[in-house]
């Protein structure tokens, strides 16, 4: 018989912490909006959720990282949204917060997940913030439950 793990998608008694850049705040206060709906609509309380604002998304993975180190929390989202045409470095950037989440994970062992837009257009943006594409920050925080379920059975 195969044994099967399947993570729940509720959010327990565990603590979330939410990182989100300021940079495009128009967008990212719509994602962590989401996530802190999904969060509550799947039994979070307000107390278990903390949210950690920062310039930009180049900065989102040491504050991360540093929660994920504290120890009191069970998953970490992280929030921002990089849009290709306002910069020239936007590879660079996409790279260095898709590598650094990564590495906290494997790093910390707690999972910490990439919420991150990184868009051609603002309106791509738009669609993923609570418009034609859902909000990518209510996804990241059904990933970060899932996974911290997952993580507890495993
Ligand atoms: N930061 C973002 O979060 N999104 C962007 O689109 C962006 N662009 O376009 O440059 C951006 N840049 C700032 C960067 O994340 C750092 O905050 C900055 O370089 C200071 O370290």
């Amino acid at each position: 018989m195969i044994k099967e793990t399947k993570g729940q998608v509720t959010a327990g008694k565990g603590n979330y912490a939410i990182v989100v850049s300021r940079f495009n705040e128009f967008i990212s206060s719509k994602l962590l909006a989401g996530a802190i709906d999904c969060l509550m609509r799947h039994g979070a309380a307000e107390k278990q959720i903390s949210a950690v604002w920062v310039p930009g998304a180049c900065e989102i993975t040491i504050a991360a990282k540093k929660l994920a180190q504290t120890g009191k929390y069970v998953a970490v989202i992280c929030l921002g949204a990089v849009i290709q045409g306002q910069t020239h470095h936007f590879e660079y950037v996409c790279q260095q917060v898709v590598r650094g989440i990564g590495q906290i994970n494997y790093d910390t062992g707690v999972p910490t997940v990439f919420g991150v837009l990184t868009c051609d257009t603002l309106e791509n943006a738009i669609e993923r913030a609570g418009t034609k594409m859902g909000n990518a920050g209510a996804d990241a925080a059904m990933t970060a439950m899932e996974m911290t379920n997952v993580m507890e059975q495993i």
